[in-house]
């Protein structure tokens, strides 16, 4: 906790570091109650400055020799978080030795336990908790490390880099690791515990073999298959897509309980939350297989896109995150279906990084300022900073793509580099000017595309005029134009795309069919358009922009049924969904015999991807149609979405039972593409099936018993929670609970469905399950499955009338930034949305973070996003 307001840090003020540490020695000594950390490191200074700044916090130092000789209090200095040695000259050895608790350690940075097991998380700043050091990523060190605990409780013992010796003297444990890679220290892992080991083996294109290696806690040992079977497959797609071949003789990954995010790439030894890697059928669910795929996946391509080439400092954190999350994105689509990926990436762009920009955080995918990093690890620096690479991507094209990242490697391998860097390998492997395109990694907020289109019949010409603009955010105005890929289809009356062949061929790409939109301003037109079209714009979601073009309803309806690229087919529907909110809200709604039509084509279409289907049926979610309007109320916004719901469960309610009862066939599962689409279909029938009829709950109560997998089994409880009565959801509740009381994992997913619903999951409800046995203050999964849960699905209730809603997230806020600062301060996000709510909502919001501010010593973390919130 913090005495003084805590200071910005600037891009503008990096400096290169005044010494390197070539080499990094470590020794671990595991205690009872505390750790002793010596460490040895080899300075050596790079240009004339001789000050040596190392970071610390929360440590004990019991030792400090400079080249053999101790040190006194008076040989250095200590600032806020930091030891100075000053007067140095070129090479230097150091010597030190601190004490630390991981015991006491609730924050999970730095070392730290987790159940009967000792771990690590150092990204970003959690290494100078471990022993005084240069934390910063641009520090890049060989790393050896020795740990030594009790042989019995602790036989495994890990660190980074290969195994090189193993001992066991009077009852201890010995195990030595080298890393022969130099890296930052954020990369820095250990691990100690009683764990089991699954084994596999990957030979790499170049026929190395490797040793892939799952530790988990013995109980957990039937849930690793899925996990390295990703694994496998990233490795075998990173050679084919990008050439990037795996470089140690080990690759190991560790499943901990207690963790702030989902997983971290660590060299050779990544880390993983338990949730973000364990699987079997009767517990995971499809939606959790797939996340898994993509977070293994995520965390082995950082190998390259992360480890090998690092980060400068931390404003660039979007150049290993924004690249690292385009190239999972590339890995799954390629596992699954292409297109149901992109509508997922798109929709949580929308919903989230959307509101992200027009709210208080707003910040470029390459910030020029921070007060606690831990805050910057946002859906603006991952996903705004993929959908910025995938520009790239589009704009230069698959080959010209894989030359850029091929030269970006090979110019940059061992080093820590920038954004910038990036950009101009690509450049120059390709022999382009993207001066403009940069403005994308500087310029903050969501960029605005008004269209307007005009045919001439006569002279069988469209025009289509487009301008753009990017509001304001906090400290930035004034935005010039972008460089905006628009990739574009026109489609005839009978459903076929029409040659596309603007007058301006210098903007467009045949390839892509990109149209490559510069100015404020710009017109494009077209020559030789037969019939007037319907015009597709931003296909594959081209661009991270809103789009203002009004297609009339009939033109929606026909690019549902038509248009030949899925996303915008989906987009199409989902505004036709909004429309009908709309009118739901305005008290207008009824369906059309022309919107029924189009819906029935869709649910019969059994040509079509079943996955695909499902997301063509689904309505969008209450805070997608928030992040739709300029001001919202929830609760109005929820009453409608239902009425919509309630409408479309009706109309089609024969469809929907005859397609719940033609795909739920046995069998058994299969955690794959195929099968994962068909219970998706299936499951969404059985929900809207059940809205409209009591068959329908007959039904999901049948499967919730006989279900052989979570998938099926979550589904028919989420369905009698939502549409059931209230006893059949207690009911079935309580049974789900004696079932899965063991599997802490399971248990989530049970406060999920609960705390998320908008049934059940009301104020006085959460602050009951609160209480709950199984309720854990210090398990970040087990707050995000209640608090995180209330305040992001159960939208009615956390915007409740009352205010109670506000009330129990700031006072949950208030307790784990005592404990937890980095839980607390992602917490928060809800409540600082307060300028787009309804005047009432909005102003019992602003008190709540009022309320955060009265109540001082507040850390970092939860401090900057509540003062940014009340500016
Ligand atoms: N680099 C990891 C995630 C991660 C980020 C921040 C953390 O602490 C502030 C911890 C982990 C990834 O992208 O997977
Ligand atoms: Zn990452």
């Amino acid at each position: 906790m913090r005495d003084a307001q805590p200071k910005a840090i600037q891009l503008a003020d990096y400096r290169a570091p005044a010494y390197e540490v070539t080499d990094t020695h470590l020794r671990f000594e595991l205690h009872d109650g505390y750790t002793l950390v010596h460490s040895n490191l080899s300075l050596k200074q790079n240009g004339d400055e001789t000050e040596l700044l190392l970071n610390g916090q929360d440590l004990e130092l019991i030792s400090i020799k400079l080249d053999g000789k101790l040190l006194s209090e008076a040989d250095y200095t200590t600032a806020e978080e930091a030891l100075i040695l000053s007067g140095l000259g070129a090479s230097h050895t150091l010597e030190m030795t601190t004490r630390i608790y991981p015991e006491k350690n609730t924050a999970l940075e730095g070392l730290y336990r987790s159940g009967g097991m000792y771990c690590t998380q150092c990204e970003a700043e959690g290494f100078r908790r471990i022993t005084y050091y240069p934390d910063r990523p641009d520090v890049m060190s060989v790393f050896t490390t020795e740990i030594i605990a009790d042989a019995a409780r602790y036989p495994v013992l890990l660190s980074n880099g290969n195994p090189v010796s193993e001992k066991i003297e009077d009852g201890k444990k010995h195990v030595v690791w080298h890393d022969p890679h130099k890296k930052p220290a954020y990369l820095f892992a250990l691990v100690a515990g009683d764990l089991q080991v699954r084994d596999d083996h990957f030979t790499t294109c170049s026929g190395r073999e490797v040793l892939l290696r799952i530790f988990v806690e013995p109980q957990n040992v039937d849930k690793t298959e899925y996990a390295l079977d990703a694994l496998k497959r990233s490795m075998r797609w990173d050679e084919e897509v990008y050439g990037r071949e795996y470089d140690l003789d080990i690759f190991m990954i560790v499943a901990v309980d207690d963790f702030n995010m989902g997983a971290m790439e660590n060299k050779g030894l990544n880390i993983f939350n338990s949730s973000c890697v364990l699987a079997n059928p009767a517990t995971a669910t499809d939606a959790a297989y797939q996340r898994i795929e993509a977070i293994v996946a995520h965390e082995y391509f950082h190998n390259w896109s992360g480890n090998r080439v690092t980060c400068r400092d931390w404003f660039q954190l979007s150049l290993k995150e924004g690249f690292t999350v385009f190239r999972d994105a590339g890995f799954s689509a390629d596992m699954n279906s292409a297109t149901v990926k992109r509508i997922e990436d798109a929709t949580m762009l929308r919903t989230v990084q959307f509101a992200e920009d027009g709210g208080p955080m707003a910040h470029p995918v390459q910030p020029d300022s921070y007060i606690e990093i831990s805050n910057f690890y946002t859906v603006t620096i991952y996903e705004k900073g993929a959908e910025v690479v995938g520009m790239l991507h589009k704009i230069l094209g698959e080959e010209g793509f894989r030359k850029g990242s091929d030269l970006y490697f090979e110019r940059h391998d061992g080093q820590a580099v920038t954004i910038n860097e990036f950009v101009q390998a690509m450049e120059d492997a390709n022999d382009v000017d993207l001066t403009q395109f940069r403005l994308w990694y500087k310029q903050s907020g969501t960029p605005v595309v008004e269209v307007l289109t005009q045919y001439d019949h006569a002279a069988e010409r469209l025009t289509l005029n487009l301008r753009q603009y990017t509001p304001d955010t906090p400290g930035q105005t004034d935005k010039k134009p972008l460089w905006i890929p628009v990739q574009l289809g026109l489609i005839g009356h009978d459903g076929e795309d029409m040659e596309v062949r603007p007058d301006q061929p210098d903007f467009w790409t045949e390839d892509s069919q990109v149209l490559h939109f510069r100015e404020a301003e710009q017109t494009f037109s077209f020559g030789g358009v037969v019939e007037e079209p319907v015009v597709s714009l931003f296909r594959d979601f081209s661009a991270p922009v809103r789009i203002h073009y009004q297609h009339s309803q009939s033109a929606l309806r026909f690019m549902l049924q038509h248009d030949s690229d899925g996303f915008n087919r989906w987009d199409a529907g989902q505004q036709l969904m909004l429309h009908w909110i709309e009118l739901a809200e305005k008290g207008r709604f009824k369906f059309t015999q022309d919107d029924i039509d189009a819906l029935h084509t869709v649910i019969n279409d059994v040509e079509l991807d079943p996955a695909m289907v499902a997301y063509l049926l689904a309505l969008p979610s209450e805070s997608y149609i928030a992040e739709s309007r300029p001001q919202y109320d929830p609760v109005a916004i929820h009453k409608a979405r239902e009425q919509v719901m309630a409408a479309l469960a009706d109309t089609l309610s024969d469809d929907f039972k005859a397609c719940y009862q033609r795909l739920n066939v046995s069998g058994d599962y299969q955690p794959v593409p195929e099968d994962m689409a068909r219970r998706s279909l299936k499951n969404l029938a059985l929900s809207y099936w059940a809205k409209a009829d009591a068959e329908g709950v007959e039904a999901a109560r049948l499967q919730f018993s006989s279900a052989d997998n979570m998938t099926d089994q979550m589904a028919a409880l989420r369905t009698l929670v939502a549409h059931g009565n209230q006893a059949e959801a207690e009911q079935a509740l309580a049974e789900f609970y004696t079932q899965w009381q063991q599997d802490s994992l399971v248990v989530n997913q049970w406060l999920t469905v609960q705390c998320g619903s908008s049934k059940l999951g009301t104020p006085a409800h959460i602050r009951q399950l609160l209480e709950h046995e199984a309720f854990d203050w210090r398990n970040p999964n087990k707050v995000r499955s209640v608090i995180g849960a209330f305040a992001n699905q159960a939208l009615c209730h956390f915007h409740g009338a009352d205010g109670e809603g506000y009330k129990l997230l700031a006072d949950a806020v208030t307790r784990l930034n005592e404990s937890n600062p980095q839980i607390a301060s992602r917490l928060l996000t809800p409540l600082t949305r307060w300028k787009r709510l309804v005047p009432n909502q909005s102003q019992m919001m602003k008190s709540e973070l009022q309320r955060i501010m009265d109540h001082g010593s507040l850390s970092k973390d939860v401090y900057e996003v509540v003062s940014k919130s009340l500016m």
